[in-house]
């Protein structure tokens, strides 16, 4: 199916996901038309049938029988886009490559937010802040008592499932540790490469920068910590919110790639891949909950199913790699930690 012009999206500012794929389509330059709003509301308003959970940003596609369809997931929408259009692609032709992004992607979705979330309602300065400006983002007419009530409903759910994320007094010194070594490391790779993988982005860039505009341009306590330790990822992530204007240009080949992105690759494998692996187990034994050592702490968590599937996903897309594309792929994760999620 071709993509509908306008392709019609609903989001909000304060969702990473959905600043993930509104830079993405300006960098592809897909006509598109952003929708600031609960997508239940919008979608009953169009008389659109919801998805199950209608996650933000939620889709509107055309089907195959003429009408309309909400769809939601981020990254099989961007696979979804490539298909239909091939310019300005965000995923590498080369296999190898594009495994190497796709692992990116997975964790700027899944680990990255967890510093998104941890920050926004772990301190009490932060969850002030997204308590206020996030109900104001649906309405920003909103009277004040209205204010103070969606805040204190708002604040309440969400400081609430802090849990999902594994965020809580053990696991809050490992976060806030990976979230700086990782502003370190994008700080040394930015002296290399513009970009994760070359001199264009890849979905594995939007995923990162999706979570990042909220810790640099939302929350306070991440923010600071951002603009003290990097200065050239705070002003990345101001240049891609809006790539429409880069002229077409190269990825690197996976054998020249700097030890910059092995580094990057590293800290996947030192926090997301344990944590990865020990979900996968525990859902495979039906525990609905699981912890393991996390970068030399235990980190306690609830299961979470979307992230076996995660697992899962990443393992499919290695077995699809020709023999010699998985040596190529296996010799660039060498010792990274990484490896431990292939086989
Ligand atoms: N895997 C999804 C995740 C989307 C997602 O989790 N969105 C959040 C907001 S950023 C959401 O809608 N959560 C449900 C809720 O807040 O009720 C994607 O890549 O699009």
């Amino acid at each position: 199916m071709p993509i509908p012009n306008p392709l019609r999206l609903i989001g909000a500012v304060g969702s990473p996901y959905t600043r993930k794929m509104l830079a993405l389509l300006r960098y592809r330059r897909i006509p598109h038309s952003m929708i600031w709003g609960d997508p239940n509301a919008v979608l009953d308003k169009l008389g659109i049938a919801k998805p199950k959970i209608p996650f933000l940003p939620t889709f509107i596609f055309d089907n195959e029988d003429d009408g309309r369809e909400a769809v939601c997931d981020s990254t099989p929408i961007i696979k979804r886009l490539e298909q239909a259009q091939p310019q300005r692609a965000v995923i590498p032709e080369d296999p190898a490559l594009a495994f190497i992004n796709f692992l990116l992607e997975d964790y700027g979705d899944e680990w990255c937010t967890k510093f998104m979330f941890h920050y926004r309602w772990h301190f009490e300065a932060d969850a002030d802040n997204a308590g206020t400006l996030l109900p104001l983002a649906h309405d920003v007419t909103l009277a004040e008592d209205q204010l103070q009530q969606a805040k204190a409903f708002f604040s309440e759910r969400q400081i609430g499932r802090l849990g999902f994320v594994g965020s809580n007094e053990v696991t809050a010194p490992i976060i806030d540790a990976s979230y700086r070594r990782l502003l370190q490391l994008l700080e040394a790779h930015f002296k290399q490469l513009p970009f994760l993988l070359g001199n264009k982005p890849g979905s594995g860039d939007f995923a990162i920068y999706g979570q990042l505009t909220q810790l640099v341009g939302f929350d306070p306590t991440p923010r600071a910590i951002a603009h003290e330790l990097s200065p050239r990822t705070v002003t990345w992530v101001g240049l891609m919110e809006d790539l429409s204007g880069l002229e077409e240009s190269d990825w690197l080949v996976l054998e020249s790639l700097p030890d910059t992105l092995k580094d990057i690759l590293a800290e996947i494998g030192r926090t997301y891949v344990p944590a990865l692996l020990a979900n996968a187990k525990a859902l495979q034994a039906g525990e609905k909950q699981w912890q393991t050592q996390i970068d030399g702490a235990t980190w306690t968590q609830q299961s979470f199913p979307y992230q076996g599937k995660c697992l899962g996903w990443i393992r499919e897309e290695y077995q699809q790699l020709s023999e010699q594309d998985k040596e190529r792929v296996n010799s660039l994760l060498a010792g990274t930690g990484c490896e431990a999620l292939l086989g």
